[in-house]
């Protein structure tokens, strides 16, 4: 629960659409990713550490395909031009054991270039697009954690090969207390040699959200780039994004995130019309945009999308925009859930979030942290979204704790630390409500604010639940009758007002009381039609099954063990909004 499981299914392998690179007749000098590999020579390309800006007047240009790989030094290279690489079958056991490294194929991704080529798979209208000449220059951060050195390397290079030299103001390497001995001295060693590339070293591990913050904090850039550390740019995916925040500067752009197979490192096309959205309870998928809305918009393949929410990990965004928002919220820890604070932030503080379908970047997606949280993972993923339910869900927060989260209420069992700054911020941006995020942003998101409501009707008593003068009775049903209105809310309450029914002390006997989150004898479990205890109230009080029946005579309430078959331990409400 709460962890994000999307891995992105890849439509189609590229390799297909893509002609056969010409044969060079270069020397086979690749450049392989074998750690520490200070000694590696540099690709060509990148030996100018200068690249400062021409004058240029104003105007409007042609993305900038730049990508001195075009024509890569060793075309016969593994996995050259993005393509699967096989590993011979005496080299498997080698594949296994470097697997845990990064939770991918390790030892594969050693053989292949740090500058490889990878198929351009922009849709074709790209490479046409009109850019202005005076875009802002970014700073690419990449926070990283005992990332794979191969991985790290064609990370930056492929950032360093493919962005505009203008535009790419630095590279900022974020280490969060990495372990690893390579990623010291041999790394500093390494990018030495580019005169754009600044490493951080953070003192202590601070997570992936405090780290980008940290790298926020020295950029230079007019916009901030954030990248995970084991990524492959794509072609001109750099100025589309640009572009976006020039035209808008509230505009928070993504690139298609492309795959990186995790088994044979080849590069993977997306489905087109992919937005981010979320489920409950908070957790991160893709989803295809509705046919209509495509339609009705008059979307071609590469107009930008609308995205509810982003997925995380690679975005652009203005730098002075993005400490208008406050960062991120430092109280999040390690890994998850920053990527749905920030959006539901730009939302409903003014901002947009979009994919830009001319901007593609590739992605290892991995099955597995490689790394380890300081402490245990689920509860700091739990956490962190409690984090954000609290600040930014306001009376939708009901429905992302009655998703499996009832335990993450009891403040005395989880401590979700201080949200005062956070609320204040909320307030200090006057952002808007979450209400309005779901219907402007969001429209087909089903959130019903309770599961049922209505009359409480009693299948063998044919009479329904009320309230009279402070306690529970039967009364013949009568819409009409306020006293007869009961909530089915996602606290498992059932509820009038702020009275909820409760099983009182130790003699089976009722009584409303106060409506309390985290009293267990508050919470009735109602399942879905099709379940064998349909329409009975279970109590969350004690470990087995009991049901709450009516007194045949209509004159009490009782519990006792459930059976499915029992007409007096069946209740229905007038209107079902979700199981
Ligand atoms: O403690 C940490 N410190 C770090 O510096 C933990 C991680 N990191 C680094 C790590 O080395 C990596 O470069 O942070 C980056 C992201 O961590 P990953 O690669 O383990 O994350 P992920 O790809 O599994 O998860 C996605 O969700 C995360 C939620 O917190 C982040 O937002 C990631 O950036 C994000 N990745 C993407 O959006 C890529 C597409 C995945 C999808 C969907
Ligand atoms: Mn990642």
């Amino acid at each position: 629960h709460g962890v994000k499981t999307t891995s992105r299914t890849p439509n189609k392998d590229v390799k297909e659409k893509k002609k056969n690179p010409e044969k060079a007749n270069e020397k086979s000098d690749t450049n392989v990713a074998k750690p520490p590999g200070p000694t590696t020579k540099l690709p060509p390309g990148e030996k100018s550490k200068d690249n400062s800006a021409a004058v240029r007047k104003p105007g409007l240009h042609k993305v900038l395909a730049l990508d001195v790989t075009l024509t890569p030094r060793d075309p016969n290279a593994v996995g050259q031009f993005g393509q699967a690489a096989v590993v011979a079958s005496n080299e498997n056991e080698e594949v296994m054991k470097r697997w845990d490294e990064g939770h991918f194929n390790v030892f594969l991704s050693e053989q292949i270039p740090v500058d490889r080529a990878i198929p351009d798979t922009r849709p074709e209208t790209c490479a046409q697009n009109l850019v202005h000449d005076d875009l802002p220059s970014t700073s690419v951060i990449f926070c990283f954690v005992d990332e794979v050195w191969s991985t790290l390397l064609r990370s930056v290079h492929s950032v360093l090969n493919r962005s505009p030299p203008h535009l790419l103001k630095e590279i900022i390497l974020v280490d969060d207390f990495s372990t690893k001995d390579y990623l010291k001295k041999p790394l500093d060693e390494y990018m030495s040699q580019f005169a754009k590339v600044r490493i951080i070293r953070l003192k202590e591990r601070q997570g992936l959200i405090r780290a980008r913050i940290a790298g926020a904090a020295v950029a230079k850039g007019e916009v901030l780039t954030f990248l995970d550390s084991h990524v492959e740019c794509n072609v001109g995916w750099l100025e589309p994004l640009l572009e976006r925040i020039y035209l808008d500067r509230k505009k928070v752009p993504c690139p298609v995130i492309e795959v990186i197979n995790d088994k044979d490192m080849s590069y993977m096309l997306v489905d087109n019309f992919q937005r981010g959205i979320f489920k409950w309870p908070l957790v991160f998928g893709w989803n295809a945009l509705p046919k209509e809305y495509i339609r009705k918009n008059n979307m071609t393949i590469s107009d930008p999308i609308r995205c509810p929410v982003m997925a995380g990990g690679l975005f652009s965004i203005d730098k002075k925009y993005f400490y208008e928002l406050g960062t991120y919220d430092p109280g999040l820890d390690v890994w998850g859930g920053e990527n749905m604070e920030i959006s539901f932030k730009i939302w409903m503080c003014g901002g947009e979030i979009e994919i830009i379908p001319c901007s593609r970047v590739g992605h290892i997606f991995r099955g597995q942290n490689p790394y380890k949280f300081p402490k245990d993972r689920q509860k700091t993923v739990e956490r962190n979204l409690a984090r954000v339910a609290e600040v930014w869900l306001d009376e939708y927060k009901d429905l992302f704790y009655g998703h499996g989260y009832h335990h993450l209420q009891n403040r005395n069992v989880i401590d979700i630390g201080n949200l005062t700054e956070q609320i204040e911020l909320r307030k200090k941006l006057k952002c808007k409500s979450f209400k309005w995020y779901l219907e402007n942003v969001y429209p087909d998101m089903v959130a019903p604010l309770v599961k049922a409501e209505g009359l409480v009707f009693n299948r063998g008593l044919r009479k329904c639940l009320a309230v009279q003068e402070g306690f529970l009775s039967f009364e013949i049903c009568d819409l009409s009758k306020q006293s007869q209105h009961f909530n089915y809310t996602w606290m498992r309450h059932i509820r009038q007002k702020n009275l909820c029914v409760a099983l009182q002390g130790t003699d089976n006997s009722f009584a409303l009381q106060l409506c309390d989150n985290i009293k267990p004898e508050q919470r009735w479990i109602h399942k879905s039609a099709n379940s064998a205890l349909a329409e009975h109230l279970i109590t969350e009080l004690v470990s087995h099954h009991m049901c709450l029946e009516a007194a045949p005579r209509g004159d009490s309430l009782h519990l006792n063990p459930c059976e499915p078959s029992k007409a007096f331990q069946k209740w229905q409400f007038t209107h079902y909004y979700a199981q």
